[in-house]
């Protein structure tokens, strides 16, 4: 079966012989290389690359396609940081909101019993503390003990603990016994710091949002990790990117997913570069679904890049849809997302699933199946 699939990609003769050599590796199981990686970004066709991801695909997740019943907090948009591609914070936005934990307790009570996960995540507020994040779980997890909490990303988590003048461990230690079950993968951004320094000069180094990740995993909390791509980037940054989380996820495997995150152009101080293309995009979660052969999911995060386009990269490696979302994050509506009040109601999430051709699966946060 397997030699047939390769032999496709062999007669193609508008293949280039080192694509061939790449295609082989891929069918055979074997890892490729960063310079393999970065000549499939530069000369490897649509469809080609479509192939190989879906091989990688079916080969970690047969037909099944992901979705959880899921909503966000966004705490505070008050940050003390400024990313130049961020058009959520104060600095930008054309809102300055700062809730209540009571008002955050009330979208808690909103939310129907089935919704299985809330994604907790937000600016850097300079009073905050990791007391208040501590006090907040806790009355989340006492309202609905099942919800899973995934929350804080790595930047938020490396300022409260900072400020807190405690070790990593300690800081996620007590995080985890007030109800932090697992960590979302924002603030990664693009590991190279001559790239921070441009975008995100003041946030966590590459090195700290790793090493974060990794303190996580060793005590078996879990994470996802995100990319954000088309700004001022190249090829080799990208690949540079997902070098060290496949070594990271070879050291420890604590990671569920990775999200590559388009960026957006409007309202921000890097709006003057143009957004990618729908082939840059599909190419990318195809060169991801390949070079990252360890990580069990690639997300299609819909809220980023439309209902649409979501769809369409479960042809391009995308195993898992994220969630429903429940019109509870305006991250990407503030950076000009079509989608303004992201919400998929499950029939909707199923159909468009189906319509794809795949399996849909309603998964809980650590990708188990809940068997309806
Ligand atoms: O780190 C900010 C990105 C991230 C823009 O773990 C932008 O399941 C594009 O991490 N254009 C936060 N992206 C969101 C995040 C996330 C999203 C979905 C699922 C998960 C998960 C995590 O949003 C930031 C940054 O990379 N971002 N501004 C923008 N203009
Ligand atoms: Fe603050 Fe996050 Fe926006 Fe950076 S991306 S300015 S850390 S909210």
């Amino acid at each position: 079966m397997e030699s047939v699939f390769t032999e496709q990609f062999m007669l193609q003769s508008r293949v280039p012989a080192p694509l061939k050599h790449i295609a082989c590796k891929v069918v055979a199981g074997e890892r490729i290389l960063p310079e393999e990686g970065i000549l499939l970004y530069e000369k490897g066709e649509l469809g080609f690359l479509a192939m190989l991801a879906e091989h990688v695909r079916v080969r970690l997740n047969a037909n099944d396609v992901f979705f959880i019943r899921n909503f966000h907090i966004e705490p505070t948009n008050i940050c003390v940081n400024k990313c130049r591609f961020c058009s959520y914070s104060h600095h930008f936005s054309p809102r300055k909101w700062d809730l209540t934990v009571e008002e955050m307790l009330e979208t808690v009570r909103s939310q129907d019993e089935n919704v299985k996960e809330v994604h907790i995540t937000g600016a850097v507020h300079p009073e905050k503390d990791i007391y208040y994040y501590e006090g907040l779980l806790r009355k989340i997890k006492s309202l609905r003990p099942d919800l899973h909490i995934k929350a804080l990303s790595a930047v938020e988590l490396e300022y409260i603990i900072k400020k807190a003048r405690i070790s990593y461990e300690q800081g996620l230690k007590f995080l985890q016994a007030a109800g932090l079950d697992s960590i979302p993968g924002g603030g990664a951004e693009i590991f190279d710091e001559k790239i921070r320094q441009e975008i995100c000069a003041t946030k966590a180094s590459s090195e700290n949002w790793l090493e974060i990740h990794e303190t996580a995993h060793r005590m078996g909390i879990t994470s996802n990790a995100t990319m954000l791509y088309g700004h001022i980037e190249n090829y080799g940054h990208r690949i540079k990117h997902m070098s060290l989380l496949r070594d990271s996820q070879d050291r420890y495997g604590g990671f569920n997913a990775f999200i590559p995150l388009k960026f957006r152009n409007s309202n921000n101080e890097l709006s003057g570069i143009s957004e990618t293309t729908v082939i840059e995009d599909m190419k990318n979660y195809a060169v991801a679904r390949i070079f990252l052969d360890n990580f069990p999911h690639l997300k299609g995060y819909w809220p980023m890049i439309g209902k649409p386009l979501a769809q369409l990269s479960l042809s391009f490696g995308v195993d898992d849809m994220d969630g429903t979302i429940n019109d509870t994050t305006r991250i990407y509506s503030l950076a000009g997302a079509s989608e303004q009040n992201p919400w998929m109601t499950v029939s909707e999430m199923k159909s468009l699933i189906l319509d794809a051709k795949r399996n849909p699966v309603e998964r809980d946060s650590l990708y188990k199946a809940l068997g309806n």
